[in-house]
């Protein structure tokens, strides 16, 4: 490396493996001081950008995070995380909500954008599916991580925006949607090619809606999948319907038709939402209201 420790090289072989021990011990410093200066954390995240952060770390273990409510059995953990110490782990049931939900002003005033971003990990092996039902080629379920309550944009009435989901066959497949539930009509959305599997591996998932350009992206571990991009622009809500406001946000997991016993056991972890795109960086320890 061209460094000159000062020592010489003459001197007995004592000498000699302290100064190889010394050279090694200065690599790794420089090495470790590289990788640090490869990855800031949040190199584009003004604390500004950030609208909510849920690391679960405040949250008491066996409890959920002050400010949200909960369906069915979730609880926070602390053997399993993404980062620090704590992760949302969603207990095994065939089928069902297990989610956190958040709900108010805070929410109402994030307004018609953001991006959102979560970490999932699912345990393995993945449930089996109960035989199709009649008239059915493949058994299948839907599943829904991250959903708002909000009023159409289109019809004034009540409606579930899924914001990540996804289909689950029998054969152990997933397609990821972007989904929307009226409660009085029927559910409409756009769908990937079943060519997805839950890993046993934390993977990030990334969304992003804009109500004035009537815009939904999603991202899985950075890269875009484009066969879920809505792009109808400003007033257009036909089968987009992004509300200028949500209700709530929930964070979990629900399946809404059965798997076999045991069901989905699953921990999600870095859950946040920014003005802007937050990538894979952990947000700076910003607990929620
Ligand atoms: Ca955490």
């Amino acid at each position: 490396m061209g460094l000159d420790l000062g020592l010489d090289s003459d001197l007995d072989p004592v000498l000699d493996s302290v100064r190889s021990i010394l050279m090694r011990m200065l690599s790794c410093l420089l090495a470790v001081a590289a990788v640090a200066a490869e990855t800031p954390l949040n190199p584009a995240v003004a604390p500004a950008q950030l609208l909510l952060a849920e690391g679960f770390e405040g949250a008491p273990i066996g409890g959920i995070p002050k400010g949200y409510t909960k369906e069915g059995p979730v609880r926070v953990v602390d053997d399993i995380f993404h980062s620090g110490r704590k992760s949302l782990r969603i207990e095994a049931a065939v089928k069902g909500p297990r989610r956190v939900t958040k709900s108010g002003p805070d929410i109402t005033a994030i307004g018609g954008e953001h991006w959102g971003r979560l970490y999932f990990r699912i345990a393995q092996p993945v449930p089996t599916l109960p035989d199709p039902a009649k008239g059915q080629k493949v058994s299948l379920v839907q599943i829904a991580f991250v959903s708002g309550k909000a009023l159409s944009p289109q019809f004034n009435d009540p409606i579930e925006t899924r914001l990540m989901g996804t289909h689950f066959n029998g054969a152990g497949d997933v397609q990821y949607l972007y989904n929307v539930q009226p409660a009085k009509r029927g559910e409409f959305g756009v769908i990937t090619t079943p060519r997805f599997r839950f890993g046993p591996e934390w993977t990030l998932a990334e969304w992003h809606v804009d109500s004035a350009t009537q815009t939904y992206q999603f991202f899985l571990n950075g890269e875009e999948l484009k066969e879920l991009a809505v792009s109808n622009g400003a007033g257009k809500f036909t089968r987009s319907e992004i509300p200028a406001a949500f209700q709530s946000l929930s964070f979990g997991f629900i399946n809404y038709q059965p798997t076999q016993t045991p069901g989905f056991t699953v921990w999600i972890d870095d859950v946040a939402l920014g003005r802007t795109r937050l990538g894979p960086t952990a947000p700076p320890a910003v607990r929620a209201k």
